[in-house]
């Protein structure tokens, strides 16, 4: 299953052939990287509105406060969306835009609306939204008594959640609950790079914050389940990501056990806390010595018998958000606070590797196939919505982004080997990103779009890269022709 082999290989022959029918096409923003509007209608602020507002925590000072300005751009939105032929938009809500201090105590009906708007406006284009309820812009009234940290924050979320839930099911039949927990928890409470910038304690902080993200996630679906599912007959999953790794050196058995761990973390199967293992059900009765075991299992929060009930099973789906791989080697860190010291790796790429626009992400195609082959494995073949994968560049402006044809040539290209020749039971495939956007940290300057975005001009122009051809095209054949007549 794993080391397909001695340098990775970053280029394969092409294979030719269908996806499944009524496969997903789709395309996937969040809420804070291109709503804008950041006080508009009653909206509260959000832990991204302080940290923007914060100097030197986004490159250049910029923030989102107007960003794509999606808000008010619902029918550009959809043009571009109809451009691109999806048959599907993930998107994300912004919380405080629905509950301004994060609570039932207050419902912002002018916010609710515009998630209304948007989703009658892509219904009638013929376009499913898959909503994410939880893409990283927290109330900033919840943090203020200490957001993730603090366990009322479970309960929050459930009736954040039946709000939403209640007001947009009959419309929404695809629920994201919480997209990427992993870096909710390492990089906005270890790392500290995302909001709410979290940093001091980054051996335990992201521990006590995975646990709640797991329980928050866990209510959402059962709310789902024992309320709307009869009635709204759709589906709830939680988006998790990760990259593919492979050892530094494959003669080398600690770092082939390292690249193993690196996985692992990420899906964060045992260190934070026990979680997906608990969630996805795992026996694990296979690969008794994948089972990965902390540095440090002290700090493990662990789950009581009742809450491991309460989150077994607790999906319908596996979402998946993958981009690169890493190369790990085995490192002992001396500093146990250290918030890679249990996973206890560390991890370069290949100098060979293709590069992107952002320093984190080269170009490794045959990784997304491992990978996919690695959660069919290890969680028991669930099927698979694709959330999120994409690539980015830095120049100013790239109407001709031949890397980004290249990039989605090859991964969808995986994917499609990963269906048709190992069986995988992939449902879906949502590409990062409609159009260039908030990237977090890294503000405007690395660009994920098929849309660029004219910042310079104060209506914020969509304008198509060369990539949107390419994706429209592999959408309308849905399957890869030896020959594409481009459309
Ligand atoms: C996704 O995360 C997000 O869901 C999406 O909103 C985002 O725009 C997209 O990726 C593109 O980045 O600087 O060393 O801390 C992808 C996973 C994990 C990728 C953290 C960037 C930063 C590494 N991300 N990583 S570091």
């Amino acid at each position: 299953m794993r080391n397909n082999g001695f340098p990775l290989p970053t280029e394969e022959e092409m294979l030719y052939g269908h996806f499944p029918e009524g496969f997903i096409w789709s395309t996937a923003t969040a809420a804070y990287q291109i709503e804008g509007a950041w006080r508009a209608d009653g909206k509260g602020l959000s832990i991204w509105d302080k940290f923007a507002h914060t100097a030197l925590k986004i490159s250049q000072d910029e923030n989102g406060d107007i960003a794509c300005d999606s808000y008010n751009k619902i029918a550009e939105d959809i043009n571009s969306l109809k451009t691109l032929r999806v048959n599907h938009y993930r998107f994300s809500i912004s919380w405080p835009r629905i509950m301004p201090d994060g609570t039932t105590r207050k419902i912002n009906e002018a916010g609710l609306n515009y998630y209304h708007r948007l989703v009658d406006a892509l219904l009638a284009a013929n376009i499913k939204p898959q909503v994410t309820l939880y893409h990283w812009d927290l109330p900033q009234a919840l943090q203020d008594v200490g957001g993730w940290e603090n366990d009322t924050i479970v309960e929050r979320f459930r009736d954040y959640s039946d709000v939403v839930f209640n007001s947009l099911g009959d419309k929404v039949k695809f629920w994201i609950t919480i997209n990427e927990p992993y870096n909710v928890a390492m990089i906005g409470h270890g790392y500290g790079s995302a909001a709410p910038g979290i940093s001091f304690r980054p051996g335990t902080a992201p521990y006590i914050v995975a646990h709640n993200l797991i329980k928050a996630h866990a209510e959402a679906w059962h709310v789902y389940n024992d309320k709307y599912r009869a009635k709204h007959g759709g589906i709830v999953g939680i988006t998790i990501n990760s990259d593919w790794a492979e050892p530094r050196n494959p003669y080398k058995q600690e770092d082939v056990d390292a690249a193993v761990r690196v996985v692992q973390v990420q899906f964060c199967s045992s260190t934070i806390s026990a979680s997906m293992t608990v969630l996805l059900s795992l026996t694990r009765t296979k690969n008794v010595n994948l089972f990965f075991i902390p540095r440090n299992s002290s700090r493990l929060v662990e789950f009581t018998p009742a809450e491991v009930a309460r989150i077994k099973g607790t999906h319908d789906y596996f979402g998946f958000n993958h981009y690169t791989t890493v190369l790990a080697y085995n490192m002992d860190y001396k500093n146990l606070e250290h918030y890679d010291a249990d996973r206890g790796a560390g991890t370069v790429a290949d100098r060979t590797w293709l590069d992107s626009g952002s320093f984190w992400l080269k170009v490794t195609p045959v990784g997304f196939r491992n990978i996919l082959n690695f959660i069919k494995e290890e969680y028991g073949d669930p099927p698979i919505y694709i959330t999120e994968n994409g690539v980015s560049e830095r120049e100013s402006m790239n109407l001709n982004d031949v890397h980004r044809i290249h990039y989605y040539d090859n991964y969808i290209n995986q994917a499609l080997k990963a269906y048709l020749l190992d069986g995988i039971d992939i449902r879906g495939y949502a590409a990062w990103t409609l159009m260039d956007n908030l990237e977090w940290a890294t503000g405007f300057d690395d660009k994920f779009g098929f849309f660029y975005v004219n910042r310079s001009d104060p209506s914020l122009p969509r304008i198509p890269k060369k990539s949107v051809w390419h994706y429209a095209t592999i959408i309308n054949y849905n399957r890869y022709n030896k020959k594409e007549k481009q459309i």
